[in-house]
């Protein structure tokens, strides 16, 4: 992806359920000043970096220890597209470990997006990327997009799985492919950035074969809102 076209979804506010950013969860969360909200999922191994991946996205941070996540947390941001449509995310990091697995999939379901993540300094998280991609399948309406994620890019003298395993695997899959760094935030707006475009083009889509808006939430009470023509 181009600058240019990175440039495109700009971000606009965040928040998250922890609390921590300036204004309080709540008051952002039932921030009704948006045109279309996509639910996206953060999903692969643990330890890939997909808490740290939503954390350099939306806080602009990077914590260097492990704080394993317990089942399922979610962050908020609005992006606002080239043509002023007000986009919030809520992007669902899930736990990795095994244990949490019945938890986390009950979350698949209404995804509108996925970010497949696996740690290029770890062989087995992409190895494992396809038990990842059979639960989506599993779990979810399958029509969601999905992006393949290599993170952890910064620790090139660690890799183990070149880089083009990972595009031959996105190709094979037909699937959008970054090596991102949460750590540096190499490619990691770029990565949100794809895969808000790949959602608003397939409503767009949607909207065009089927004159629905199917996927959307609904803005506000019980009324669905006419079209999201991002
Ligand atoms: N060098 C480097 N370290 C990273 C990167 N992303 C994450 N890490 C580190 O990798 C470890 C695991 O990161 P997490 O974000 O907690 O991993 P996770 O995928 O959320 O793990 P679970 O919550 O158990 O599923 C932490 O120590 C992070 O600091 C990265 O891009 N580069
Ligand atoms: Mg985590």
């Amino acid at each position: 992806m181009t600058a240019e076209e990175a440039s495109v979804i700009q971000p606009v506010s965040t928040n998250s359920k922890d609390g921590k950013d300036a204004s309080p969860p709540c008051a952002e969360y039932s921030d009704m000043n948006f045109d279309c909200m996509f639910k996206i999922l953060l999903i692969g191994n643990s330890g890939v970096g997909k808490t740290s991946f939503l954390l350099q996205y939306c806080d602009n941070k990077f914590n260097p220890a492990f704080v394993s996540t317990v089942g399922i947390d979610f962050k908020v941001k609005t992006v606002v597209t080239q043509d002023k449509k007000r986009i919030k995310l809520q992007v669902w990091d899930t736990a990795g470990q095994e244990r949490y697995k019945i938890i986390t999939t009950q979350y698949y379901r209404h995804a509108m997006g996925f970010l497949v993540m696996y740690d290029i300094t770890n062989e087995t998280s992409f190895l494992d990327v396809r038990n990842w991609l059979g639960q989506v399948q599993q779990h979810s309406f399958g029509t969601a997009q999905i992006i393949l994620v290599g993170n952890k890019s910064d620790l090139e003298d660690q890799r183990v799985v070149p880089v083009q395993r990972g595009k031959d695997l996105a190709d094979e899959l037909g699937y959008e492919f970054f090596e991102a760094s949460a750590k540096t935030a190499s490619e990691v707006q770029n990565t949100f950035t794809a895969l808000v475009s790949a959602i608003c083009m397939q409503m767009s889509e949607t909207v065009n074969t089927f004159g629905d808006t199917t996927g959307t939430v609904p803005l506000s009470n019980n009324k669905v809102e006419p079209s999201c023509s991002c």
